[in-house]
């Protein structure tokens, strides 16, 4: 399955950096975020792809769901996480495919790929984190004073007021903070061990969901809450730090 997952997140990869720097056609503008045609296109890329390598799966997406009512396996997808940077040409933004069991909600794969950087990070439960092939563990670190901590910005006034808090104290606590525009790519640096920590309310499951299992598998915790209308409050760290606030 990852397989399929690897080859649908190259190709939309491709799509988007090829893309990338021209006026990009926008669906949906609202107070914090921005919908793309680039979107619809790259999910549908990826849809199709998956479904035929794998027809008796299920799709769900940021872009809307397809497939097999009550498949057993469910693909979960954000075809461009980080929107709002490809559309402002900042070269920030990635790919990210997962894997669910229908039955017990265990997300079993997750593949993300940034392809501005060529990084392909991927995942299976119980088969380690891997960065370009190569194992990739989370960071050492062992005080709050040395950790690098991103904090994501999500859309409603609820998450920007709570991202607020967050910032007055790790921007105080922390070594650094950091503010990326890529859930994804926030976990999959977390894995990565280059950042410590990832702390974000008001995410969907697709921006976390492949992420969720490479910093598991890479040695992290992730602490979730899943919050009204399904999005979650999301902690992903290493394990070796407490944090104040999330
Ligand atoms: C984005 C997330 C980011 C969040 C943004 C947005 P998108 O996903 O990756 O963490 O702060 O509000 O939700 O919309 O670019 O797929």
């Amino acid at each position: 399955m990852i397989y399929a997952a690897i080859t649908a997140a190259l190709a939309a990869g491709d799509r988007i950096r090829h893309v990338f720097g021209t006026e990009l056609a926008a669906t949906e503008h609202s107070a914090h975020d921005i919908k793309l045609v680039a979107d619809q296109e790259c999910q549908k890329l990826i849809f199709d792809l998956l479904l035929q390598m794998h027809p008796d799966s299920a799709c769900i997406g940021e872009e809307g769901d397809i497939g097999k009512p009550g498949a057993p396996v469910e693909w979960i997808v954000d075809p461009i996480d980080g929107t709002m940077n490809l559309a402002h040409s900042i070269p920030h933004f990635c790919v990210s495919i997962a894997a669910r069991d229908a039955a017990t909600q265990k997300i079993l794969l997750g593949v993300i790929y940034d392809p501005m950087r060529n990084e392909l990070f991927t995942a299976e439960r119980g088969s380690g984190a891997w960065l370009n092939g190569a194992p990739i563990r989370v960071s050492k670190r062992d005080t709050l004073g040395d950790a690098v901590v991103a904090v994501g910005f999500a859309k409603s006034k609820e998450s920007i007021d709570h991202c607020m808090k967050l910032y007055q104290v790790y921007g105080h606590q922390a070594k650094k903070l950091r503010a990326m525009g890529s859930a994804a790519l926030d976990l999959a640096y977390v894995a990565a061990g280059r950042l410590d920590a990832y702390i974000e309310q008001g995410v969907n499951l697709w921006d976390i969901a492949a992420g969720w299992v490479l910093v598991e598998e890479a040695g992290g915790v992730m602490e979730t809450e899943q919050k009204v209308q399904g999005k979650f409050r999301v902690c992903a760290h290493s394990g070796r730090i407490d944090y104040p606030l999330k």
